[in-house]
């Protein structure tokens, strides 16, 4: 159900992002189990719900889905369906004290000038623009304690995981996030197709 947010209006919390083949899901897979612990503090996003995120909006009226679908739609135009590159694996902030673990995808023109429009678009649209710099990545886990990090971070420095796929984009998806305890459940709510 989407949340009230008063006055007879409700919300839902938003993201766009890109897809992932199942074929990177496989190998995404494969770098969580040869960096898993069983940490209580570090959660794993199962492979099914890991994408690549262009833009958060955090909750929008329902009422807006359309207004960001139609922004959604102009930034895609004119953008064809293009190659992008999962590489590495990595940390936020850094390896000492990682929040964020990830799988690199490098930078494209055509993934910036895709990740440029929709931000535009929308802060056309009265959304905010994003103020920090995008760094396009796979989320694998968010670590809740230090403790935990440190830990992890050891692993990523020492693993010599080899991660390097190729894969289309061809569409993004406008999803709808929902949290719960057991983690985010994503569903679609639009695609918008790169051709
Ligand atoms: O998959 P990643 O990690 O790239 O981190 C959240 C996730 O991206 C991000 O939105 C995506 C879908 O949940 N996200 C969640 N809260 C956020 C916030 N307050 C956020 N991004 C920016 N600001």
């Amino acid at each position: 159900m989407p949340k009230d947010t008063g006055g007879g209006r409700s919300a839902i919390r938003a993201f766009v992002a890109i897809n992932l083949p199942d074929e990177l899901m496989v190998k995404l897979k494969e770098v969580r189990d040869s960096l898993a612990s069983s940490q209580k503090d570090v959660s794993w996003v199962r492979p099914g719900g890991i994408h690549l995120t262009l833009k958060f909006l955090g909750d929008i009226e329902t009422e807006e889905v359309d207004k960001v679908a139609e922004a959604l739609f102009l930034a895609a135009t004119g953008i064809k369906a293009f190659t992008l590159k999962a590489e590495g694996v990595g940390v936020f902030p850094n390896l000492k004290s990682p929040r964020v673990i990830w799988v690199g995808i490098r930078e494209s023109p055509e993934l910036i000038r895709l990740q440029k429009n929709i931000d535009e678009r929308l802060f056309e649209s009265g959304f905010e623009k994003d103020d920090r710099p995008f760094h396009p990545h796979l989320t694998l886990a968010r670590v809740k304690t230090p403790g935990a990090g440190r830990e992890l971070g050891k692993r990523v420095e020492e693993s010599k995981i080899d991660i390097d796929v190729d894969f289309k984009a061809d569409y993004f998806v406008l999803f709808r996030s929902v949290l719960s305890p057991k983690g985010a459940e994503y569903t679609e709510l639009r695609r918008f197709d790169l051709k």
